[in-house]
């Protein structure tokens, strides 16, 4: 029988490859979309015709509970959230609705609709924000930094909370930064390699940013919605850590990216007193142990070709 998932935020970043993904494994996929005036569907227009979108917005407990019964979907991941950490400072409340509550209203959606789904939360790394040790794993304690990492924290443990308190097959999987040529430009690896082609290209001549000191374990999204499905497959729900084990620094970054088109990245970059943040996460790497052994998942891409993918892909996308 062909399974049927549905995907709230099919159209950011890991929505559209995790749609891939399940497509690729035969299943009927479903995705929830926020009205808007104009369509932003630009990540899935290479699938346009092969999944259905729904609207639906977290804020509107109606309109979940009506998606739900109209899909009766088998799984839902639950990717939809404000996921830019700078965002969360400007707009605390709004990113509290949406990533922390919007949350209790999908586990209560599920609750009504159909307790036997199974439900996927996109938990994150931000919750270890001051790291407690290094490198992070399950038993890790949370110390967020922002008003994000403060509503994922919220996200997760009310995830918890519905499993141990309803026995629903909910889990969450704390993935640490993924990226990919389809990266919201405002994150940090999709503005350098934006950078860095329109630099390489002639059309800028500086890239500012902020703070280069800050080190993070970047993985290929491609290879994290793989995590994500094998999580939903397992017997138990249970909650995993899922990156790469290895740290960069944002310099490194820069490096590896300007290296690739054969220029000096110290010549370009200027440090840009307003993209630092009023309080930061100064370093995360994972401990996947878990789901290596668990899951039999381990990243595929390494951080050098992933750097060098998306430098690629820009300069294509810009190249006249
Ligand atoms: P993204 O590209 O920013 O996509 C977010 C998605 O959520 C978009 O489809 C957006 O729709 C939708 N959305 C936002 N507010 C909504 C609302 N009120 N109702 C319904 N949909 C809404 O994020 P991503 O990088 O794919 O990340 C996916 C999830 O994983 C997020 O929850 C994020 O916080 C989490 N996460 C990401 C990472 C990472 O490194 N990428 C790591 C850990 C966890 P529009 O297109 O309408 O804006
Ligand atoms: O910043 C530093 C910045 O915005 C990474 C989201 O997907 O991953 C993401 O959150 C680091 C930070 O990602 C600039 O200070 C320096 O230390 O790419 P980012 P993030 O904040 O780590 C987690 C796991 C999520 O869950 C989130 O949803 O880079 N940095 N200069 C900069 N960052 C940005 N954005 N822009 C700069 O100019």
């Amino acid at each position: 029988m062909t399974k049927r998932a549905l995907v709230t935020g099919i159209t950011g970043q890991d929505g559209s490859y995790l749609a891939d993904f399940l497509l690729g494994k035969g299943y009927e996929v479903h995705g929830t979309v926020r009205r808007s005036s104009v369509e932003k569907f630009e990540r899935i227009q290479h699938i346009r015709d092969r999944v259905t979108l729904h609207q639906m917005d977290l804020l509107d407990q109606l309109s979940i509970i009506t998606v739900l019964e109209e899909v009766e979907p088998w799984e839902v991941y639950n990717l939809a959230a404000q996921s830019f950490v700078p965002t969360s400072w400007n707009q605390p409340l709004l990113t509290g609705e949406f990533t922390a509550l919007g949350v209790t209203r999908m586990l209560e959606g599920i609750r009504t609709v159909n307790p036997d789904i199974r439900f996927y939360q996109a938990s994150s790394s931000e919750m270890f924000g001051m790291v407690r040790q290094t490198p992070q794993n399950e038993e890790t304690p949370f110390y967020p930094r922002s008003p994000y990492g403060v509503a994922k924290v919220y996200g997760h443990f009310i995830t918890v909370n519905y499993r141990e308190s309803y026995n629903l097959f909910a889990v969450s999987g704390i993935l640490f930064n993924h990226e990919s040529p389809r990266r919201g430009l405002e994150f940090v690896t999709r503005k350098v390699s934006d950078g860095v082609a329109r630099i390489k290209l002639g059309m800028a001549e500086v890239l500012r940013l902020g703070n280069l000191d800050a080190c993070r374990d970047w993985g290929y999204a491609g290879d994290y919605v793989d995590a994500m499905w094998r999580m939903l497959q397992e017997e138990e729900a249970e909650d995993f850590v899922i990156g790469t084990g290895v740290m960069h620094s944002v310099r490194d970054l820069c490096r590896i990216a300007f290296e690739h088109v054969g220029l000096e990245w110290e010549a370009y970059v200027m440090e840009d007193p307003r993209f630092f943040r009023p309080a930061e996460v100064e370093e995360l790497c994972a401990d996947a142990s878990k789901a290596e052994e668990r899951l039999g998942w381990a990243p595929r891409v390494s951080f050098e070709d992933l750097v060098r993918m998306m430098v690629d892909a820009d300069i294509e996308r810009l190249s006249p």
